[in-house]
């Protein structure tokens, strides 16, 4: 048996109560090309619960150790996607190894190809990591292991391992040829019917290059997953699972020629795309099948957006804006429910940026509609490795918390005399121009269950026990029925909790 595994994430607020696609995707193809080998996925948060502090978290793990001492895996691969999942995933593959030392366990996802060195300088519980697109390097790995023979193996690409103190690292591979995609196994899944969203990706990659994003690192080039392995998907899935609104999980989601096929399935889709992507005279023939529409707007500010690389140059500029304003007011007359995805206190902002910004915020408003919208802005992240990184190390007036790699590294300071009060106060001013209709807060709050909602909430009095596994109330569930019985509270808790909705992110983390 191999097992493949989803880790908690420690930020609740952003939680979606999806199968775990990334690695679905990698097990649906070694199990589709191996199909005598036993394979499983876990979702730790779906198969075990959120702990909501040391007690539930004890528990789980306990639990999730007599699963192994049953299951006998000869191998885990755990998928690391988030920041917010990197802590946990070194604390499980600890507990992996202190359980039996013969377990292999591989990493793969955007964290380890990105930081593969921190940790492994951090743990050596890791035997291999697969640094980007895994399929094909899982597909060896586990015939490998299959053949108790071990994975650790320069014939295979995209490999890092640390032998004596050493990095080692295989060749590159080439692109995973997406016409070589298996379907997704919903079989694979421990409760394939209690999950409430459909997650899928249409395509993978983005040739856009904005620096705050990953994405350059992993796959800086957009390729489609063909039509028919689509159409087999989605059918496949909807058989399997009793979920009916899709959440697009495209770096770079294009692909409108497909939402016939998703109106004739009868879907309720989701999705984010850029503001000069989205073309607003098509917004009246999807609305119909639109739940969210979220923009990775980021900034109204020429300036801010050159220093992020998301626009070219002024005529850009000028273009972006302008369509933003026109998706907005197609959406808005469409009473499509508008996300609006902003990052304030950007490396180099000074207040003049998030002014125009917020003026531009409050002109946007002007045509809200009765979808409503929200304009979701946090603080700004400088994570190391990435182009925001050397940016903000190039800026003399920077000041970030330069925690490393497992860090938060928020900017505190993104030019001189602009403090970070300044731009909490922007983030207040710009948040507070939302509209949240209750169309808007029933559709975020199905994909989102506890959006904005500080991690302690879950824990408050007023939810009934029967969101919780076990006595205790330690252990939130996340399946689908417990879902059911928390959403008509929310009202409830986000008036209780208002003044921490516009809060740090930090107050949405998990504390064990
Ligand atoms: C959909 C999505 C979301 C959804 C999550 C939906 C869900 N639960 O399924 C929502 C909107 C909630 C979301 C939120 C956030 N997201 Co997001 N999100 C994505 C997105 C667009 C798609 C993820 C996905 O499903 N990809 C499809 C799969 C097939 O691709 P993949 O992950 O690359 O998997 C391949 C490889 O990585 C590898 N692999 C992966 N796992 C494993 C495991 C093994 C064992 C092996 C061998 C290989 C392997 O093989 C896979 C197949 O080739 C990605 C960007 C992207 N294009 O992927 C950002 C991305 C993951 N998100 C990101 C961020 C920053 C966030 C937020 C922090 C944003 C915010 N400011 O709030 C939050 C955090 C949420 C949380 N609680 O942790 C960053 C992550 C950066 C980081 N390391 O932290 C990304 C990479 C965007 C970016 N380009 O910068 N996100
Ligand atoms: S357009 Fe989106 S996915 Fe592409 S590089 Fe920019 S932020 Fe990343």
């Amino acid at each position: 048996m191999i097992l493949f595994v989803e880790p908690i994430s420690k930020n609740t607020g952003m939680y979606v109560p999806a199968y775990p696609l990334p690695v679905m995707e990698v097990a649906s193809y070694v199990k589709f090309n191996l199909p005598d080998v036993e394979i499983k996925v876990i979702s730790i948060p779906m198969d075990y619960g959120l702990p909501l502090g040391k007690k539930g978290k004890e528990q789980i793990e306990n639990e999730f150790l007599k699963d192994l001492s049953k299951i006998k895996p000869k191998g885990i691969g755990i998928s690391c996607t988030a920041i917010s999942q990197a802590e946990e995933v070194i604390n499980l593959c600890n507990l992996i190894k202190g359980f039996d030392p013969n377990i292999f366990i591989f990493l793969g996802g955007y964290f380890p190809t990105l930081y593969y060195e921190e940790i492994f300088s951090r743990t050596s519980a890791v035997d291999l990591i697969v640094l980007g697109e895994g399929e094909v390097p899982a597909l060896k790995i586990v015939t490998l292991l299959n053949k108790d023979q071990n994975p650790i193996n320069n014939n295979i690409p995209n490999l890092a391992w640390k032998t004596d103190g050493k990095i080692h690292l295989t060749q590159k591979g080439k692109p995973f040829d997406l016409s070589r995609k298996a379907p997704l196994n919903p079989d694979l899944l421990r409760h394939p019917g209690r999950y409430d969203i459909l997650p899928y990706a249409f395509s993978r990659g983005c040739p856009y290059k904005c620096n705050f994003c990953m994405e350059e690192s992993i796959r800086p080039y957009r390729r489609e997953v063909p039509n028919d392995i689509i159409h087999f998907d989605l059918k496949n899935l909807l058989g399997q699972t009793n979920a009916h609104t899709l959440l697009v999980s495209d770096a770079l989601f294009k692909s409108f020629d497909i939402f016939p096929l998703l109106r004739s399935l009868n879907l309720k889709v989701n999705f984010e795309t850029r503001c000069d992507v989205l073309n607003p005279s098509i917004i009246p023939d999807i609305s119909d099948v639109c739940g969210v529409l979220a923009l990775g707007f980021e900034s109204a500010s020429y300036h801010t957006l050159r220093r992020m690389n998301k626009v070219k140059d002024r005529s850009h500029y000028e273009k972006y804006i302008s369509n933003t304003m026109a998706i907005f007011k197609e959406a808005a007359r469409n009473e499509i429910p508008l996300v609006v995805f902003m990052i304030a206190g950007y490396p180099g902002d000074t207040e003049e940026d998030l002014k125009e910004s917020l003026v531009f915020a409050k002109s946007l408003s002007k045509h809200k509609g009765p979808g409503g919208h929200i304009f979701k802005i946090g603080e700004c992240r400088v994570y190391p490795k990435t182009k925001i990184y050397d940016l903000a190390l190039s800026l003399p007036d920077v000041v970030f918390d330069d925690d490393g790699v497992f860090g938060q590294n928020i900017v505190r300071q993104p030019s001189k005399n602009f403090d970070f009060d300044t731009v909490l106060f922007y983030m207040r001013e710009i948040y507070n121009l939302s509209n949240p209709t209750s169309e808007l807060q029933d559709t975020l709050l199905n994909i989102m269950p506890f959006f904005r909602l500080p991690a302690h909430a879950l824990k408050d009095d007023l939810i009934p026990n029967t969101c919780f596994r076990g006595e205790d109330r330690q252990i939130f569930s996340i399946q689908s029925k417990s879902l059911a019985a928390f959403r008509p509270l929310t009202p409830k808790l986000t008036d209780k909790y208002a003044n921490l909705m516009s809060e740090q992110r930090s107050v949405r983390d998990l504390v064990f």
